[in-house]
């Protein structure tokens, strides 16, 4: 069995905790590999399945001390994260379902070796970026299992705080990748410390960069700790403060939110202003749950959509490439050689003219057998060469042209496949790209049968006929 199957047979055992259609999900991926392997399409230690993140991931950034682990915590209705006033953790913590009682924590190298994790890798991309003494992927990163139903489906990122001068760059690298593959980013701020001086780090690093991104609305900015505000009798103002930094760094739209840990929050005077705030701040904590418990099912949909779309890719545009890019290659090959010919005739006939040399006489059987033998040979040679040389004129086309660097490198190796010295000898049988064909179009249709069905099956399992929405979680 190759590393990709045993990869992929992990990620379908782990995925079969979340929803009994995900394994299947994954098999249709397969399918749809084994047409892009024989299209050359993708190289076989590639998979259509390892080119997402099967998980949900909601990552929880912003200042130290902010209440981000408290928050995690409540959430999961665990007491996984370590909660203190000064600076505990310098790790972000992947948090993960496991049906297992107990909780594990493993270090971060686990991540990175395991391609079911959006951090596969990520150590390569550090090393990279960064230059510091301390490269281990273990500094940065941990792993816990939690057998919280809240977490089930998906992935929760806890963060270690931001403080500038500290920052080192791996981590600020690490935090965008995380923010690029999130599918929620809750920013938390301080509401004890709201002026923009202390919130202006957490701005530059975390919110600066979003305000231009096309997904800005997965991002909420989230006000935490308002029960000590409340109790110093400014928390209007103190939101207003807050309100003002975020738009004076640009921030106008998005979601902002207020709340407070109701276990560690400090009990308060009744007034009919704390009364509505407190009521504010419920109302928020429980929009900001609700964010959080729906991202596994629209997750679940765009999984299936990522698949449909692949195989409508691959039929309605990856194939008539190719096939536009094969009749584009035959025609040149062709007139190429017409061109070489016609040249080698004139050329060849005005040198034999006047320099009169004497043309061996070809009714002698040997001289005719070496005289054609090599006239073949050299037209073989001359062909396959004006079939690559062509090859790789318009190869350096493609790599200009094809902005998309997995459909560009997926295309190149296609048409190098398709191109191949075999396929050049038998230039004038070759109509379509390699494989394509009815049997092929049928492995599309069913996949694209299959993509429905899911559909159908991830209906019934959120919904009933009476339209109330079941777990997610459910076994169907
Ligand atoms: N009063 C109050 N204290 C909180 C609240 N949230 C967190 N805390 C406390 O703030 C401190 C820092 O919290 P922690 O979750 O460790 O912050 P982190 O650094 O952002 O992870 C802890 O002592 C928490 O008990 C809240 O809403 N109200
Ligand atoms: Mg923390």
């Amino acid at each position: 069995m190759s590393r990709l199957d045993t990869r992929l047979n992990k990620l379908k055992e782990h995925l079969k905790e979340e929803h009994t259609i995900f394994p299947e999900i994954v098999d249709s991926f397969r399918l749809l590999d084994k047409v892009a392997y024989k299209l050359g399409f993708l190289s076989p230690d590639e998979s259509y399945a390892t080119r997402l993140s099967w998980w949900p991931m909601i990552s929880v950034l912003g200042a130290y001390s902010s209440g981000k682990s408290t928050f995690i915590n409540h959430y999961l209705k665990h007491d996984l994260q370590q909660t203190a006033t000064q600076a505990l953790d310098d790790k972000f913590t992947v948090i993960c379902f496991s049906s297992d009682d107990q909780i594990k924590t493993l270090p971060g190298i686990a991540l990175d070796a395991d391609p079911r994790f959006p951090f596969y890798r990520i150590s390569r991309d550090i090393l990279e970026l960064t230059a510091e003494n301390d490269q281990r992927i273990d500094a940065y990163l941990q792993l816990k299992t939690c057998p919280s139903e809240q977490v089930r489906g998906k992935i929760l990122i806890d963060s270690p705080g931001f403080d500038a001068d500290r920052q080192r760059s791996s981590t600020l690298r690490l935090t965008e990748h995380i923010i690029a593959l999130s599918d929620l980013v809750l920013v938390f701020f301080d509401a004890r410390h709201p002026e923009p001086g202390t919130m202006r780090d957490t701005l530059k690093h975390l919110v600066a960069n979003t305000i231009e991104r096309p997904d800005s609305n997965k991002f909420l900015y989230i006000l935490n700790q308002m029960d000590i505000t409340t109790r110093e009798d400014n928390p209007e103002e103190v939101v207003a403060a807050w309100q003002r930094s975020l738009a004076q760094a640009g921030l106008t739209t998005g979601r902002f939110f207020r709340i407070y840990n109701p276990e560690r929050c400090i009990p308060i005077k009744e007034t009919p202003i704390t009364e509505r705030i407190n009521k504010k701040c419920q109302a928020d904590l429980k929009e900001i749950h609700e964010r959080m418990g729906t991202i596994g099912r629209e997750r679940a949909y765009r999984v299936i959509g990522m698949l449909e779309e692949a195989a409508k890719k691959l039929e309605y545009t990856i194939v008539p490439q190719l096939q536009d890019l094969i009749q584009e290659w035959k025609k040149m090959v062709y007139w190429t050689e017409l061109g070489v010919v016609t040249f080698l005739a004139i050329f060849g006939g005005l040198w034999l003219a006047t320099t009169q040399m004497s043309i061996p006489d070809l009714s002698q059987p040997l001289t005719f057998k070496i005289f054609s033998s090599l006239l073949i040979v050299s037209m073989i040679f001359l062909h396959l060469k004006i079939c690559s040389m062509v090859r790789e004129r318009m190869l350096k086309h493609i790599r200009t042209t094809i902005t998309e660097e997995f459909t560009r490198d997926g295309i190149m190796r296609a048409f190098r496949k398709n191109t191949s010295s075999w396929r050049a000898l038998l230039i004038l049988f070759i109509h379509q790209p390699v494989g394509w064909g009815k049997k092929m179009r049928k492995q599309i249709g069913e996949i694209l049968n299959n993509v429905n069905q899911y559909v159908e099956q991830l209906n019934d399992s959120f919904t009933n006929p009476s339209g109330t929405v079941k777990e997610y979680n459910e076994k169907s």
